[in-house]
């Protein structure tokens, strides 16, 4: 993914209208285009080609399963037009190598979370955040997914993987995470859902938070 705004939008919404009418609004604020359950359950997996055609979409399935059901998935979604996918670690090295083998077939990325932004998300991640981290170094993972509500974990982890890794970061807005903030711990893009998709004027807050970022 090329690091234009520094903004990746989370687009959870639940109709493909909706979705592509804010596609079309905050294309030209944003690197990539988040997909995941909400929208793909409720309209199938079209919207991967759909979004596309605005930005490149990055597939938050958050993979973690057995190394044959990985490749099975990863083969999937990229065949569906992914540029990206989003996978768990906690589910080893074999699991996390049949992503990324799938993902180089397709010259894609592989995302890897290594601790949620949520409160819950730092009790069972934590102790696990610096070996995941390091997994995913280790395999050549495209990034680490790593916390907006937490920005010194951000630096902590960017300490972990050095600057060969990109690191995406959710939390801004909605669960209280700065932009500047993260981005200033180590973080390369932001990740961002309902302040934008619940503005009213989803473009203009896509735009203040690309100044935000200030890149
Ligand atoms: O800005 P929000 O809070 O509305 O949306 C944030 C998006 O990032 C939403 O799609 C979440 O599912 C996702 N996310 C987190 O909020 N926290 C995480 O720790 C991880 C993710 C994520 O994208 O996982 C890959």
């Amino acid at each position: 993914m090329e690091r234009n705004t520094g903004l990746i939008v989370a687009m959870d919404v639940t109709r493909m209208d909706s979705a592509v009418e804010i596609a079309s609004e905050v294309a030209e604020c944003v690197d990539a285009i988040k997909v995941g359950y909400p929208l793909v359950l409720s309209e199938g997996l079209s919207v991967i080609s759909r979004l596309a055609d605005y930005a490149p979409v990055i597939a938050d399935f958050k993979v973690a399963d057995i190394p044959n059901t990985d490749e099975l998935i990863c083969e999937q979604v990229f065949k569906a037009g992914a540029s990206g996918v989003i996978v768990h670690g906690f589910t080893g090295e074999d699991s996390l190598k049949a992503c990324i083998d799938v993902a180089r077939r397709y010259d894609g990325d592989i995302y890897v979370v290594s601790e949620m932004s949520h409160p819950g998300g730092a009790k069972y991640f934590q102790p696990i955040a610096d070996e995941i981290a390091s997994m995913a170094y280790e395999f050549g993972a495209t990034g680490i997914v790593a916390p907006a509500t937490r920005p010194e974990r951000v630096k902590h982890l960017r300490s972990i993987i050095g600057d060969g890794l990109s690191i995406i970061s959710p939390g801004v807005g909605a669960q209280g995470g700065k932009a500047s903030d993260v981005i200033e711990a180590g973080a390369n893009w932001i990740i961002v859902g309902r302040s934008i998709y619940n503005s009213e004027n989803p473009k203009e807050t896509a735009m203040e938070l690309v100044t935000g970022i200030g890149i």
